[in-house]
């Protein structure tokens, strides 16, 4: 059986009743992942990669209204192989996550830059961690299109539930070089924000499409209790018409 849902949890919006958690959802949550502090703070080692003017990456392929601002993040000069990251503490929404869960989106500006053959990556993670530390999932951003000799911005984006038992969220940046001393690679705007999931994302991969529709025709015919969408212990045509408001609601 489901839980009844509002309007506001068809529609994604964040309850205000929520104390921290309301606070948390819906915002980013990586400090100073647009490097417009000028600084490294609080990624860490802060000897890895570097914050770069933004002259440095251009503004190729960056989507209308989005801006880089004074700064971003650069390889630049050290090793060929540069690692930086911080944390993300979750435990205030643990009963969330463990409960009706959360949806994660993960999103950032990448620009990788292919020359004479080598490619000199960014590559970004996010990594689920549960309370000692282990690994329970990742999302990995890369930059899709790298032409020879082309530099442009690309905007990548995954999207994932949080595993049960995630407890903080660990967000790396890398960068590997082809040849010479510094590394072009970049990266801004990253960005990790968690939101309710929708009711009618059956399928619980943090989209709701056409699969989630077949998905729940599925269980509806198998009179799974999962179909029970208005909760009142039996499965019948309300609890379809139930489902395609929340799907009408979620999907694109
Ligand atoms: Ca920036
Ligand atoms: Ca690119
Ligand atoms: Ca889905
Ligand atoms: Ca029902």
């Amino acid at each position: 059986m489901r839980r009844a849902r509002t309007l506001n949890g068809i529609l994604g919006i964040v309850s205000m009743a929520g104390g921290a958690s309301a606070q948390t959802l819906g915002a980013n949550l990586v400090v100073n992942g647009d490097a417009e502090t000028g600084t490294m703070d609080p990624w860490t080692p802060t000897d890895q990669l570097q914050v770069t003017p933004s002259s440095g990456p251009g503004s190729l392929g960056l989507p209308g209204g989005v801006s880089i601002g004074d700064w971003c993040f650069a390889g630049v000069l050290g090793s060929a192989v540069e690692r930086c990251e911080q944390t993300i503490d979750l435990g205030a929404l643990a009963s969330q996550i463990d409960g009706e869960g959360l949806v994660c989106e993960f999103s950032a500006l990448v620009q990788d830059r292919v020359a004479g053959g080598g490619a000199d990556v960014m590559r970004l993670r996010l990594r689920f961690l549960d309370t000692g530390g282990g690994e329970l999932g990742l999302l990995q951003l890369t930059d899709p299109s790298a032409p020879n000799g082309v530099f442009d911005w690309n905007e990548v984006s995954a999207i994932g539930f949080l595993p049960v038992g995630t407890r903080a969220l660990l967000c790396e940046m890398e960068t590997s070089r082809n040849a010479g001393s510094s590394t072009d690679a970049f990266a801004d705007n990253i960005s990790a924000v968690l939101a309710e999931p929708c009711e009618a994302d059956i399928t619980r991969d943090g989209r709701v499409n056409t699969n989630d529709f077949f998905a729940f025709l599925t269980i509806y015919q198998a009179g799974d209790p999962g179909a029970d969408f208005t909760g009142e212990g039996d499965i019948n045509t309300n609890d379809f018409f139930a489902f395609l408001a929340f799907y009408q609601g979620c999907a694109g």
